[in-house]
């Protein structure tokens, strides 16, 4: 193998441990490299293992390149800029390639652009390989991290292999994911076929002859990240932000997750798990399902107004939930080893829980710096007096322009955070007694509702809409389809991925299934005010779950058209001022008429032969019952 290397390209090998380097991995991997080392010619080769001493290295050449400067003011945080064409996922380019297109998305009535999701053929995905990624790596490091998605070893965990020729990837992928030596050790005893290989490159060789480094290379037009799952291969080229770049996460835990979950009976979800123990009750884990910066991570670490409540956090983003043959439950692991949050908005009166995080061993993208060696952006609290700001741009702060920009993030630890779950890393998963769909709904949808079945449950999640956020390059503030919160990362045909949602009951016999809500935390009355505080007043609304769950007590609900709601008096409002829970319970005919008809349209414009029977059923019924009021 060494030999190889020098032959083809000269490309010097740095392998840190003797023993534990490429050659010591299985052969089907070996092979991916090499390849991958041919294709991108880079001049040397980092094989990843994951100690301290390596993020030390990581840390070093980004300070001298100037992709990052230190944060002074915390302990072991740093803040990048990126090129400012490189700020989120971008959805118009990412694409998922199998032979038949169909797999992919489903075909959209005639003369309707489709909206879930973009198929590439294997001929054109084999084609940008070969033409993008020849000769991209000139002059660079190309780094190989062998990595797991979930606990090492875990009956719920895989792993995978991700390559790439970015320092800020390599460093935020230590985070983000368990990586290095453990992983591939074990990697020889799994079966080859089953990792998932992730190519990456920001797409910029190196000239030698270039005098100044640039600090955030990228491609943006050339930028493309495409999935192929038959052979569970990732391949990103031109960005080297978040989701376009961190492979494992939506790529891999999503999008081939999902596909991967259909296959073998599981789910592979945009959600994120959380303990709760009430006062005087048991603790229960729930999931939530909410678009790109809607607050998953705010309610994953909420802190309880009402005294009382215990809150533990397995994970912020994404849970793969499998059917457990010994509780009869599903089960949920948190795939990520990191949080990678939104950081405007978090402060210490929304988020107190993050504020505690982020200030040690994190890495911070696209915020404002301080003139005193801090971060800062929009929605946290006041910086000192006299300290001054410079915008994420790198440039004092002219106060007409936000000053980090609004997708700015941070990437910490997990196991920093002080209110982890202590069974975060249960190789097993957490028993999930009910699961959470929302999104940002200015009108018209309840601050919470419970499904009447598995179902229509399953309706909910399929018509869940949510006004567009700046995870993404979406325009405005209008409100648009997220089914699942999974719009943008479906690794296959929408309407197969309900089918296998509904399939659940009939794949995993005697299952006790979780009970599924809706939940809003966002409605505004007439006049533009928010309804409901939100924040850890939100403990109130997931108090109701939690008592609909243990006893599915019907004292505490109204049956109305659209499902159980609470009575009125049944959540606990005491200390909360102007709350108008009638209005924030309502439940409008005549909005929830144009629902099911927007809804109707939508399975119709989108996938009218895709569409399972069951979904029209249910869409059937729910009409009925509106209807007779
Ligand atoms: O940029 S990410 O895809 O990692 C974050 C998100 O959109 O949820
Ligand atoms: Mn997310």
């Amino acid at each position: 193998l060494f030999s190889r290397f020098f032959n083809f390209n000269n490309a010097k090998l740095m392998i840190f441990k003797r023993g534990h380097g490429i050659e010591s991995l299985p052969e089907k991997m070996r092979q991916y490299i090499i390849t991958t080392c041919e294709l991108t010619t880079p001049k040397e080769i980092h094989f990843c293992d994951g100690s301290e001493k390596e993020m030390k290295i990581f840390i070093k050449k980004m300070m001298s390149d100037g992709t990052i400067v230190p944060l002074p003011k915390y302990c072991n945080c740093y803040l990048a800029r990126t090129d400012p064409r490189d700020v989120a996922r971008v959805e118009s380019k990412t694409s998922i390639t199998t032979k038949d297109k169909r797999d992919t998305i489903p075909e959209p009535a005639e003369g309707v652009v489709g909206k879930l999701g973009n198929w590439m053929s294997p001929e054109e995905m084999d084609c940008h390989i070969n033409t993008k990624f020849k000769g991209c790596m000139k002059g660079k490091i190309m780094y190989v991290i062998p990595f797991s998605m979930g606990p090492p070893g875990g009956p719920l965990s895989k792993m995978g292999i991700q390559i790439t020729d970015s320092t800020y990837v390599a460093a935020a992928a230590g985070v983000m994911t368990r990586m290095g030596e453990k992983v591939s050790k074990l990697m020889n005893e799994s079966n080859q076929n089953e990792i998932v290989r992730c190519t990456h490159s920001v797409g910029v060789p190196e000239d030698s002859s270039s005098k100044k480094p640039n600090p955030w290379p990228c491609n943006p037009e050339k930028t493309l990240i495409m999935h192929k799952p038959d052979e569970k291969l990732i391949v990103s080229f031109g960005s080297g932000y978040g989701g376009n770049s961190l492979l494992g996460k939506k790529c891999f835990a999503l999008r081939i997750g999902s596909t991967i979950a259909k296959s073998e009976g599981w789910l592979a979800e945009h959600m994120l798990i959380m303990g709760i123990t009430p006062p005087k009750g048991e603790k229960k884990y729930i999931c939530a399902a909410f678009p790109s910066a809607c607050g998953k991570t705010n309610l994953a670490m909420l802190t309880p107004k009402v005294p009382g409540y215990k809150i533990e956090c397995v994970g912020d983003d994404i849970a793969w939930i499998k059917f457990n043959p010994k509780t009869k439950m599903f089960h949920a692991i948190n795939p990520e080893n990191g949080i990678f949050g939104v950081a405007p908005g978090t402060s210490c009166a929304s988020n107190p829980n993050a504020m505690r995080t982020i200030f040690k061993d994190t890495m911070f993208t696209n915020t404002a710096l301080t003139s005193d060696g801090g971060v800062w952006w929009e929605g946290m609290e006041d910086v000192d007096e006299g300290v001054t700001i410079i915008d994420w741009h790198g440039k004092p702060w002219d106060r007409k322009k936000p000053a980090s920009h609004p997708n700015a993030r941070f990437c910490a630890p997990a196991r920093n955070l002080p209110i982890i779950d202590p069974n975060w890393e249960s190789p097993d998963g957490v028993p999930i007694s009910a699961i959470l769909f929302g999104g940002r709904r200015p009108e018209g949808v309840p601050l919470i509702y419970q499904s009447f079945s598995w179902e229509h449950g399953v309706l909910i999640g399929a018509m869940m809409r949510s006004e567009a956020t700046a995870a993404a390059e979406h325009k405005g503030k209008n409100v648009m389809n997220d089914p699942f919160a999974m719009r943008p990362f479906f690794g296959y045909n929408f309407g197969h991925y309900i089918q296998h949602w509904l399939d659940m009951p009939k794949l995993h016999e005697g299952i006790k299934l979780p009970k599924i809500f809706h939940v809003n935390w966002f409605r505004k009355s007439k006049d533009g005010k928010w309804l409901w505080p939100g924040y850890g007043d939100n403990i109130r609304v997931l108090d109701w779950v939690l008592r609909r769950v243990s006893s599915d007590d019907d004292s505490i609900a109204v049956k109305t058209p659209i499902g159980f709601v609470p009575k009125e008096d049944s959540i606990n409002v005491e200390g909360l001022s102007d709350v108008n829970l009638k209005e924030a319970l309502s439940v409008p005919v005549d909005f929830w008429k144009q629902e099911i008809e927007s809804g109707t349209k939508y399975f119709c414009d989108q996938m009218p032969k895709d569409t399972p029977d069951q979904m029209w059923k249910e869409l059937k019924e729910l009409r009925k019952r509106l209807e007779k009021g």
